[in-house]
């Protein structure tokens, strides 16, 4: 059952993206903003939140940071206020951030001034990189001089600056954080391609639909990644992740995925998604992402 369940959630989530293209959102100031990948370029998933000290009087609920910019004006309650000197991390987990071209990050805050955070972005949600500071008419960070190509990141961290202390919402107030420079991320269960301890696919449906959904691309970066629990040495595990995340390619350029376009990265158990204690949760661990990047590096 568990299994079905995770079965049917991939499926969801590639026929989800299939289903997406571009599109503009309202920028909360009266403009607009354009992401190549439409919704799903939107932050996920709430990491922590530390709200400043002094607090909201009302809050909301950094939850209200997710997913698409809803703010409409009249102080509808679809955003989070940090408080002074609050910090929020969000994770994305259909899609991830990386450089393109122009601007890729852009932090949606409401209000009739821009209140300033700094923003910092992680890969795996440990080692930050500080990329500036949104404030005084700019709300979107180009993330290019401060990354390398083709490096993808999953986590962001925005810390109110500490500029206004007084009033029912100190802090900055924000509706959204979306990546502009987005790419697809597949997250499929290793069950559904591998024997347990076993490197060679048994199954490639899902690993088909994904195909298709590069070939749907004129241009692509495509990164495969091997993952898994924690069960057994951290140095099987890499080898195992390894092999995996080269079966994985050997396949896509079986069926015409430019071979040059495709890196491999063998993470071991060393990036878990989920609670290694439990059996739900390593089968959450063992897995093969696959993210696309929609042009070419
Ligand atoms: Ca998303
Ligand atoms: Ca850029
Ligand atoms: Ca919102």
């Amino acid at each position: 059952m568990k299994k079905l369940y995770i079965f049917l959630l991939v499926l969801f989530v590639v026929q989800q993206t299939y289903s997406q293209t571009g599109k503009t959102y309202p920028d909360g100031k009266g403009g607009e903003v354009y992401f190549p990948l439409g919704d799903i370029s939107f932050a996920d998933e709430l990491v922590s939140f530390k709200v400043g000290d002094p607090a909201p009087i009302e809050g909301y609920g950094p939850e209200k940071t997710l997913q698409v910019p809803d703010y409409k004006g009249n102080y509808e309650k679809k955003y989070t206020t940090l408080g002074y000197g609050g910090e929020l991390i969000v994770k994305f987990n259909d899609n991830t951030l990386a450089d393109i071209e122009g601007p890729d990050l852009y932090i949606f805050e409401i209000g009739p001034l821009i209140e300033p955070v700094d923003v910092y972005i992680s890969k795996e949600g440990e080692n930050w990189i500080s990329i500036g500071r949104t404030g005084g008419g700019f709300s979107e960070i180009d993330i290019s001089e401060f990354v390398e190509p083709s490096a993808i990141f999953r986590y962001v961290k925005i810390v109110d600056i500490k500029k206004k202390k007084s009033g029912k919402w100190p802090g900055a107030d924000i509706d959204a954080i979306g990546a502009i420079g987005s790419a697809f991320n597949f997250k499929l269960n290793s069950a559904f391609l591998f024997d347990t301890g076993n490197a060679v696919l048994k199954k490639t449906e899902e690993l088909s639909k994904v195909v298709d959904k590069i070939k749907e691309i004129s241009e692509y970066t495509v990164v495969v990644e091997g993952h898994t629990d924690n069960v057994g040495s951290a140095e099987t595990n890499k080898i195992l992740s390894e092999k995996r995340a080269q079966e994985v390619k050997g396949f896509l350029v079986k069926n015409g995925i430019i071979a040059d376009s495709i890196t491999t990265k063998a993470y071991g158990e060393s990036n878990p998604v989920s609670d290694n204690t439990t059996e739900e949760g390593r089968e959450q661990n063992r897995r093969v992402e696959i993210v696309v990047l929609p042009s070419k590096r």
